[in-house]
């Protein structure tokens, strides 16, 4: 990680500016803390992506909430490239005057030079290739290795260099653990999933609990009894089931969150901006 972070501040001094993504369902829990100190001035533009996973509305507050920090952010879905224009023309307006400088002296064709940085699975990759609509940058990165470093270039004069998502060693308090869990941004083997599934169960039947009733046939179930006892009827009407007529709560954690992390239970953000809470 130290290397990495050392690498990252390297590229730092060759880039124009930093796009750093971000997960719009967990905004604030998957933005590296340690990175921010990293950056330093650099001027940045934050992508809320796989914008189509979370509510909409919300996503909207949070955007609210950060340009009135002063912070440019963007909703993006970078499989099916929406919001991608959006992205290009921000980094286009950052760099207008830096941009007008250099061609009042003769320059034709300046470039705009970004980095893409954000923790592992917030899609840097998939954001990259849908901006040079084409798969060049590898979906897999392997931090620490060194990588020849090669330019992307999109349409609208961006060059654009992928990172290797990283993580920061404390990884916040156990909800942000959990979100990041819930999400894919951490490996599956750091937390069990039976209790990702319970901590997610308690927090989908305070967010949506309409959602959460619906696809697991919860109606006549009583909301006030433990977590635990609900996802167990969850798992039972979803027959997840064990030899001798018991629960496989395992196999229902499990696929309860592979339906949450492909959007199945709904759009659903997990993380509300302070003014929705
Ligand atoms: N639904 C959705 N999935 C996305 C989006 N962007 C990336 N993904 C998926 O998220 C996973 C991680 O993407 P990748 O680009 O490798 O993330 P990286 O580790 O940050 O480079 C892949 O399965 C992508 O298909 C998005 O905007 N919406
Ligand atoms: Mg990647």
């Amino acid at each position: 990680m130290a290397k990495t972070l050392r690498e990252l501040k390297a590229y730092l001094k060759m880039v124009d500016l930093v796009i750093e993504t971000c997960d719009a369902r967990i905004p604030e829990s998957s933005r590296n803390p340690e990175l921010q100190q990293l950056l330093g001035n650099k001027p940045r533009i934050l992508v809320l992506n796989k914008a189509d996973l979370a509510d909409h509305a919300v996503t909207g507050t949070w955007i609210d909430r950060y340009r009135q920090q002063g912070i440019t952010a963007i909703a993006c879905n970078s499989l099916h490239k929406t919001g991608l224009k959006e992205l290009e023309k921000a980094c286009q307006d950052l760099m207008r005057e830096k941009t007008e400088r250099l061609m009042a002296k003769g320059r034709i064709n300046v470039p705009i030079r970004g980095m893409v940085v954000g923790i592992p699975n917030t899609g840097k990759s998939t954001l990259i290739n849908g901006l040079c609509r084409r798969k060049i940058a590898k979906t897999a990165d392997r931090p620490g290795v060194t990588r020849q470093i090669s330019w992307m270039k999109t349409a609208g004069r961006l060059e654009l260099l992928d990172s290797p998502g990283i993580l920061w060693p404390q990884l916040g308090d156990r909800h942000t653990k959990l979100l990041l869990a819930a999400t894919g941004a951490i490996k599956d083997e750091l937390l069990p999933v039976e209790d990702v599934a319970v901590a997610l169960m308690e927090l989908l039947l305070k967010l949506v609990p309409d959602l959460v009733c619906q696809r697991y046939k919860l109606e006549t179930v009583d909301l006030s009894a433990p977590v635990v006892e609900i996802l167990a009827q969850a798992a039972r009407t979803r027959g997840c089931l064990l030899p001798g007529d018991k629960l496989d709560i395992y196999r229902f954690a499990t696929l309860f969150i592979d339906e949450l992390r492909a959007g199945k239970i709904g759009r659903i953000t997990l993380e509300q901006p302070p003014e929705i809470q």
